[in-house]
């Protein structure tokens, strides 16, 4: 039972096997996870533990006597009505800073209004469509960047990203980043995190949408401001260059 626990805290031996790595350095969601893990492990295997026990006790070859049948028995109730009452009040206040993390402190700008995000990420049959607000930082101007699956964000910053769907329900999957949102037609939504670590992780579709659901796959790439800023007038350059060359075909 202790080694159990003790893994199930995630530590040693099995500690990095439960989850994906890790880039931000808030880990609220990592903890909240060990302790139900921990607490519905330890009823798990005590439930199967007693089963076998009654399983021995009363079978035919170690128990002889009358089979006694108990009616209910009102002390019992209380107590299991009591116990997970007592552990559901438990996880809901010891729940409540990350809830207030992940949905309720949206980083603010000095000038105390909220900040702005950095993207656009829509999901659609079978795509995250990305958009960036160019230089003006205004979404929806002509200096727009379009993107398909392909997300950059820049490193020790806290990142705000503007969420929604165009078609049906998906949702917005981030295992790196403990970030998990459905995103819904025709509503917008906010998410926020602080990527401490440079690399590439998945973006993943997290609610079956149809049929390419499994291939509604991106990438966020993690790198420093400058790589970053780099990267972003590169696509920006890019994306001029193939409009300049639509143009002259036509
Ligand atoms: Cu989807």
């Amino acid at each position: 039972m202790a080694i159990f626990i003790w893994s199930a805290m995630g530590w040693y031996p099995l500690e990095g096997h439960w989850f994906p790595e890790r880039v931000v350095a808030n880990s609220s969601i990592d903890h909240l996870f060990y302790v139900i893990l921990a607490l519905t492990g330890i009823v798990f295997i005590g439930t199967g533990l007693l089963m076998f026990w009654f399983l021995w006790k009363y079978d035919g070859k170690h128990h002889e006597g009358p089979v006694f049948y108990s009616h209910g028995s009102h002390y019992l109730e209380v107590l299991w009505s009591v116990i997970p009452a007592i552990l559901l009040l438990f996880l809901a206040i010891y729940q409540m800073d990350a809830w207030a993390g992940a949905r309720m402190r949206r980083p603010m700008l000095e000038n105390g209004q909220p900040k702005p995000p950095i993207a656009r990420v829509t999901g659609r049959q079978f795509e995250w469509k990305i958009q960036y607000p160019g230089a003006d930082q205004k979404l929806d101007t002509a200096d727009d960047i379009y993107l398909v699956n392909e997300l950059h964000v820049p490193r020790d910053e806290e990142i705000v990203l503007e969420i929604t769907a165009e078609d049906v329900l998906h949702s917005f999957f981030l295992p790196n980043f403990r970030e998990k949102q459905d995103v819904v037609p025709g509503m917008k939504q906010y998410v926020w995190f602080k990527p401490v670590k440079d690399g590439k992780f998945d973006i993943v579709c997290a609610e079956l949408c149809g049929w390419g659901h499994y291939k509604m796959k991106g990438q966020i790439t993690v790198e420093s401001r400058s790589d970053y800023d780099a990267w972003l007038k590169k696509a920006y350059d890019d994306q001029e260059l193939s409009e300049f060359t639509l143009a002259e075909a036509e």
